[in-house]
């Protein structure tokens, strides 16, 4: 069944849903939308659909395990990082209004369709977050962001079309292959969650309207690294654990930041990837890791910086850029922006 259906009835009698429906509903409140967007978005989505179906059958397939290849990050690329990004770029690749694509695994970003005049948008993506899970039977994850052309910006200069801060998405989300997959995405409109119906391959709206809770009892943060973490960080850390805010923090984390953020953005608490001696900038990536995770955070109600700055803020300098990320709910935040200020 095509998600461009209209909606049906659910075991409940509940009319349904599809993110499809949902796509054009929400581009009939923007003024001048049409419908490329939603044609757009339905790459994604098919895309991430194809993702699903071979992790889900991974211990099966032959494509569990190492590719081989080191990617640009200096990071072993896993089978299924190759196979996702292949996935994303072929169903990507074939919508006019898109002009340039920019991967984790890939060195530059790159013009499609030699480069049409008429294409509009750019997208940012981390095809499969957290793949080294993968092996484990943990969920992992695809991210995405959606840019708008910037006005002038030459076919001849793809890195233009994406070195833009965080703000200026026009939409973006994830999917996390989990126990249930679910597609979670904003178009600046609120926060919206789509859970895979097997029975029926489309994606149904589970999670309209989406708020981060304004506390929560989730710490989540890769604890190993903390000897090394800035001394403020391992100060707040404790604060949590105290129970200054109320109550001592549970601690959560599993090493795949969609599902880390998922569990934030549905229970409220903190996340949080630091300094480290290691990665001074912290691991996580700008473009296609914290800007996508910021704005959904911040569409939800939840606040993203980078230990100091609004995350959204940040003017990008290249499409790898690493970033440190704090993200959560408001209460956590706040208290985090008093306790760990600028020289933390
Ligand atoms: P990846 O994009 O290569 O999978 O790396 C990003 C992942 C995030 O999903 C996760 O938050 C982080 O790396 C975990 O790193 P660490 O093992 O240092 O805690
Ligand atoms: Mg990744």
């Amino acid at each position: 069944m095509s998600e461009t259906q209209a909606p049906h009835a659910s075991l409940s009698g509940e009319p349904l849903m599809t993110v499809q429906q949902h796509i054009l509903q929400e581009q009939k409140k923007f003024p001048g939308a049409s419908g490329e967007f939603s044609w757009l978005l339905s790459g994604i989505t098919l895309a991430t659909k194809l993702i699903q179906a071979k992790v889900q059958r991974a211990g099966l397939s032959n494509i569990l395990g190492e590719h081989g290849e080191i990617n640009i990050q200096g990071e072993t690329q896993q089978k299924l990082d190759v196979y996702s990004n292949e996935v994303l770029g072929h169903a990507l690749s074939v919508r006019e209004t898109i002009g340039v694509l920019a991967s984790e695994e890939n060195e530059h970003p790159m013009l499609v369709h030699q480069g049409s005049e008429n294409a509009k948008y750019a997208i940012v993506f981390d095809p499969l977050d957290g793949s080294s899970n993968i092996d484990v039977n943990v969920s992992v994850g695809t991210t995405f962001s959606i840019l708008r052309r910037p006005e002038g910006a030459s076919l001849d200069d793809p890195e233009a079309w994406v070195l833009q801060p965080g703000r200026q998405q026009i939409a973006a989300g994830y999917v996390v292959y989990g126990s249930s997959t679910i597609l979670v995405y904003s178009v600046g409109n609120g926060v919206h969650g789509f859970t895979l119906d097997p029975s029926i391959g489309a994606y149904v709206l589970s999670h309209p309207d989406m708020k981060m809770p304004e506390q929560g009892k989730y710490y989540s943060v890769n604890e190993g690294y903390s000897a090394s973490f800035p001394p403020r960080y391992q100060q707040y850390i404790d604060r949590l654990k105290q129970g200054v805010l109320g109550h001592p923090y549970s601690s959560r984390y599993i090493g795949s930041m969609v599902a880390d953020f998922h569990r934030t953005l549905l229970k409220g608490g903190i996340f949080l990837y630091p300094p480290t001696t290691d990665n001074p900038n912290g691991k996580l990536r700008l473009l296609y890791e914290a800007n996508p995770v910021a704005f959904l955070a911040e569409q939800a109600g939840g606040v993203a910086i980078d230990g100091t700055r609004r995350v959204l803020d940040i003017q990008p300098e290249s499409i790898h850029q690493r970033v440190p990320l704090v993200v959560g709910s408001r209460k956590e935040l706040a208290d985090f922006e008093r306790f760990v200020p600028t020289s933390g």
